[in-house]
């Protein structure tokens, strides 16, 4: 699914872009379920309201966006977090708010923000901005500068369906949707390697996400460990 040159692209460049992973009627339900949810869950709307949804769960097993964290991480991944976000037009969002995600020493990836825009992302909605290559060594977006355009930015801009893989470590933002009309609705599907752990003491998921649930989804879900312990683990299984 991840080809070896997109595979190159994600290393050397920090993201990648994924045109229309889902389409048609698969992107008509995800859309409708991102406003039912929307509707129905209060802020934060994260993977405790998600996964009470079909179409949710179902979402973070879908082959062309699973494998490809699959590519990366091996049989070690796990859904760290998932997010839906939504701005309405007049939205205040800033235009620019430069971070990383995560980070840690070394240059391969340790997680992946994955966005599904389900919404046309224009100029004017307010595009995920990257700088390329920003994700290799330690240094962080210029703290007098994360508000204003940096040197090197690039401005995604995706039809609806539409994934972008960033690395964590990439300098990133999001940006303000500035069209009269349109949404910006984005679902963030947050993966990475198992032993990154949740913490998630006091909250469990809703039951729904029990029921059925494969043994890709409960591993995924952190709930069942891909071997049988860390003495006999195997990361390439
Ligand atoms: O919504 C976006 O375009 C970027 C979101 C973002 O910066 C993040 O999830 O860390």
């Amino acid at each position: 699914m991840f080809t070896p040159e997109e595979k190159r692209f994600f290393l050397e460049q920090g993201y990648l872009v994924v045109p229309n992973i889902i389409e048609g009627e698969h992107l008509q339900r995800v859309q409708d379920a991102f406003d039912t949810a929307w509707a129905n869950e209060g802020a934060p709307c994260n993977q405790h309201k998600l996964l009470k949804y079909g179409v949710f769960r179902d979402l973070i097993e879908h082959p062309p966006i699973l494998d490809r964290h699959k590519a990366i991480f091996g049989n070690q991944v796990q859904l760290l977090q998932y997010d839906l976000l939504r701005q309405a037009p007049g939205s205040k969002f800033p235009e620019r708010m430069w971070h990383r995600d995560f980070v840690f020493p070394g240059d391969r990836p340790l997680s992946i923000n994955t966005i599904l825009f389900i919404d046309d992302i224009t100029e004017e909605k307010g595009p995920t901005r990257v700088v390329p290559r920003s994700h290799m060594g330690e240094q962080l977006p210029p703290s007098d500068r994360k508000n204003v355009p940096l040197e090197g930015e690039i401005a995604v801009e995706v039809p609806a369906g539409s994934a972008i893989f960033i690395n964590s470590a990439i300098w990133h933002s999001g940006a303000r949707n500035r069209s009269e009309t349109g949404l910006r609705r984005g679902i963030y599907l947050y993966f990475g390697y198992w032993w990154l752990k949740r913490y998630e003491m006091n909250q469990s998921f809703p039951w729904q996400a029990y029921e059925n649930a494969s043994e890709q989804r409960l591993q995924l879900l952190g709930i069942r460990m891909p071997d049988r312990d860390v003495h006999m683990y195997d990361p390439e299984k």
